[in-house]
């Protein structure tokens, strides 16, 4: 189903319930005011609910690891589809894990059901496929290090949502994320605007909560933005981060700082690090909600994004963090922020970076 229908589908729904809402008010007449507010309150809850809800029928996560699953629970908590698959190429893994977190979801009020699978046939129908399946790196590996194993399996399953769901919206999440997102989005006729990466919201949450930590502040009062590749040259841009609307730099000195960006930038190798088997994945988990959310609720939330460049800061060719619009419909505009000379080299250097790791992608 493509967006249209679904929203033909959400209009029907509202359109049926307004119908069941002036019938209730019209049955509540003999029982005098009090029938008629009962059935005009009953009605207008179940109309808002129609037009409120999720507006995601059916969104599958192809790789049931453990990115998959802890981005499943949340979409399946909050509703933000009403169908979600789990894919696997271990099918009895995917289903099995596909029950647990269905039966969590509705321990939480949640209706969306969820169904897991390693069949390609399960992508039918998706409007939205979140794509985490592949090896995690291991200590000690960057994560351009797993592209020869992760690169055919982006292309086998890039193939089968071209046959299965060719209209679906694509979020990667594999890593080398820049690499696979611009291989995604070069492999799909959608355009840049369907295609494209999670990497800023989790290295943004990751340097949010090392601002909290060194300033004591509440995370919520904390607005950060990192851009770039996601390696260790991403490019925390602190000009751009506050803490209740104040600049940074007014808490904070220029050692603190760099620390901060340092630690940001290694954010994801300190976890692997400590936790050996594997990598982080609750973290990650919630930033790829937190994008289907945007989408989901159209709610046009400016967030960094891997997205393929159309001359945007100086590039072509090459997919990488940058703030966006997303909208329901996808990434609806790259923000192309000023930078100054300096942030301008960081963000060059980072480019360059991922300009080599496309280049051996495309030897390869
Ligand atoms: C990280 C991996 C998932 O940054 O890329 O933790």
């Amino acid at each position: 189903m493509n967006l249209a229908e679904v929203f033909a589908v959400r209009r029907d729904a509202v359109k049926r319930r307004w119908s069941c809402l002036r019938s209730g008010i019209a049955f509540g007449w003999p029982f005098g005011h009090g029938g008629q507010y009962f059935f005009l309150y009953a009605g207008v809850f179940l109309v808002a609910r129609a037009a409120g809800r999720c507006l995601v029928n059916k969104l599958t996560i192809v790789g049931a690891g453990l990115v998959g699953e802890a981005a499943a629970q949340i979409i399946a908590r909050d509703e933000l589809c009403r169908e979600l698959v789990l894919m696997d190429v271990q099918g009895e893994l995917a289903q099995g894990k596909a029950l647990d977190v269905w039966q969590a979801a509705v321990e939480s009020g949640s209706d969306t059901r969820v169904v897991g699978g390693s069949m390609a046939e399960l992508l039918q129908g998706s409007e939205l496929v979140v794509i985490t399946a592949g090896v995690p790196r291991k200590p000690g590996q960057s994560r351009q290090d797993v592209l020869s194993i992760n690169l055919p399996i982006l292309d086998g399953i890039m193939q089968d949502i071209n046959r299965h769901a060719p209209a679906a919206t694509v979020l990667v999440v594999s890593n080398p994320v820049d690499v696979l997102t611009y291989r995604a989005c070069s492999l799909s006729p959608l355009g840049r605007g369907r295609v494209f990466g999670q990497a800023g919201v989790l290295d943004t949450a990751r340097m949010k909560c090392f601002i909290a930590e060194e300033t004591g502040f509440s995370a919520r009062d904390i607005t950060a933005l990192v851009l770039g590749g996601h390696g260790d040259s991403m490019v925390p841009l602190m000009r751009y981060c506050q803490i209740g609307s104040v600049p940074l730099s007014h808490f904070l000195t220029d050692e603190q700082i760099e620390r901060i960006v340092e630690r940001t930038r290694k954010g994801g190798g300190e976890i692997l690090g400590l936790k050996k088997m594997g990598s982080a994945c609750d973290a990650p988990g919630v930033a790829i909600a937190q994008m289907v959310d945007a989408i989901a609720h159209g709610r046009n939330r400016i967030l960094p994004a891997v997205a393929v460049l159309e001359g945007e800061y100086g590039r072509t060719g090459i997919a990488m963090g940058v703030p966006c619009v997303l909208a329901q419909e996808g990434i609806a505009r790259v923000i192309e922020l000023p930078l100054d000379a300096q942030e301008q080299a960081m963000f060059d250097h980072s480019a360059d970076q991922v300009v080599r790791d496309i280049a051996e992608m495309q030897a390869s």
